[in-house]
């Protein structure tokens, strides 16, 4: 049968940029090429003159960025020869080792805070047949226990600790660049591990370096102030917020993003649930895209700083969605405080429901 894919995953497109060998066996699932969508409304009704984008991260193959990561670290684990990858995680990370490790082949071990996943994400990781040990305790010290087993037991560490993670995710901002011919001026993302924002620095870097872009964003990370390690300067031991996938007390890439920091001149802030879920919601409302809480701590803390004129008008801005909100359906159901209209499967009940609702 003939088949000519019109888009094989960032690997391939990207192959020149990423530690791979032309022989390479790449583990892909078609991830990236992600599309970068233009905000209408809400720049609007921020009654400021600013292009806000964002990139929609969430229609990668399992949902999240991750999969710009995991594509690159199970394809190095294949290649090394490894038959087993094991990450701690918030939920997205185990999700996408869990598809990527049946792509290949191989097994994944996921370690999963207790109750604290959103539901999406365990049924992924479930689903795809990776063993699950969830442990009574939050990603930090899942965290430390994957490192503790994994120095003296055969298993790939996929976390983002795993430097090919992110090899993988600079390429977000190469595409930003390729969509924009330049780089934006602000980019905004939701910070846990910190990885993400690390990446793309790395990426927008890559391009500036080879001169393909003359200019590199200002990069701004936004927590969950129950989660807010880069605000309070220190780790946080008891790390809590609704939007689960950040819930890190004890970023991974502390001194990484710190540095991502200076270079590019970029602040931290925090967001707390009510505005991030509020963030989420207009989203969901007013452009028709849906991401998940954490995602939309991007644009909590964005609006924010552009309301406030720390992003001064005439900015270009682009926010991550990092993951799709069909992820956390709980939290998505328990924020629609209008609910459902249940109504006899007659005509007259359902044209007066109608009627009643046209506004
Ligand atoms: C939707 O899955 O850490 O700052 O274990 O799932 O690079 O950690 C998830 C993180 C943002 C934070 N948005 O990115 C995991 C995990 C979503 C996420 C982040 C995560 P980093």
């Amino acid at each position: 049968m003939p088949f000519r894919p019109r888009y094989t995953g960032l690997i391939d497109k990207y192959r020149d940029r990423l530690p791979v060998h032309d022989d390479t066996r790449v583990i892909s699932l078609g991830e990236g090429n992600t599309p970068l969508i233009r905000l209408n409304n809400i720049p609007r009704a921020t009654g400021k003159d600013v292009d806000i984008y964002v990139k929609y991260e969430g229609l990668n193959p399992t949902g999240s960025f991750k999969d710009r990561g995991m594509t690159m670290a199970v394809t190095k684990a294949v290649e090394e020869g490894s038959r087993a990858v094991i990450c701690a995680s918030t939920g997205n990370t185990s999700a996408s080792a869990a598809a990527y490790a049946a792509r290949a082949g191989i097994t994944a071990f996921v370690l999963i805070p207790e109750g604290k996943i959103a539901l999406g994400k365990l049924a992924q990781a479930m689903i795809h047949g990776a063993v699950v040990l969830q442990i009574r305790g939050n990603f930090d010290e899942g965290m430390q226990l994957v490192k503790d087993v994994g120095e003296n037991t055969p298993v790939t560490i996929v976390n983002s600790i795993n430097p090919f993670r992110l090899q993988g995710q600079k390429t977000a901002a190469f595409e930003i660049i390729e969509e924009l011919e330049r780089a934006p001026d602000y980019h905004c993302l939701p910070v846990g591990n910190a990885g993400n924002i690390t990446a793309h620095w790395m990426g927008y870097s890559e391009y500036y370096e080879h001169g393909i872009v003359n200019q590199r964003p200002t990069m701004v990370g936004y927590q969950a102030s129950g989660s807010a390690p880069f605000l309070r300067g220190e780790m946080v031991d008891n790390p809590e917020t609704v939007a689960t996938a950040i819930r890190i007390g004890h970023p991974q890439s502390w001194d990484k993003a710190w540095k991502v920091h200076e270079e590019s001149g970029g602040w931290f802030d925090e967001c707390s649930d009510a505005e991030i879920l509020a963030a989420q919601k207009l989203l969901t409302e007013k452009e028709g895209i849906f991401c998940e809480p954490a995602s939309a701590t991007s644009l909590a803390g964005a609006l924010r700083d552009i309301r406030s004129g720390k992003i001064p008008e005439g900015s270009s801005i682009v926010c991550t969605l990092t993951g799709h909100g069909l992820k956390d359906p709980d939290t998505a159901i328990k924020q629609c405080t209008e609910g459902v209209i249940t109504v006899d499967a007659r005509l007259e009940p359902v044209r007066a429901a109608i009627v009643g609702n046209l506004g």
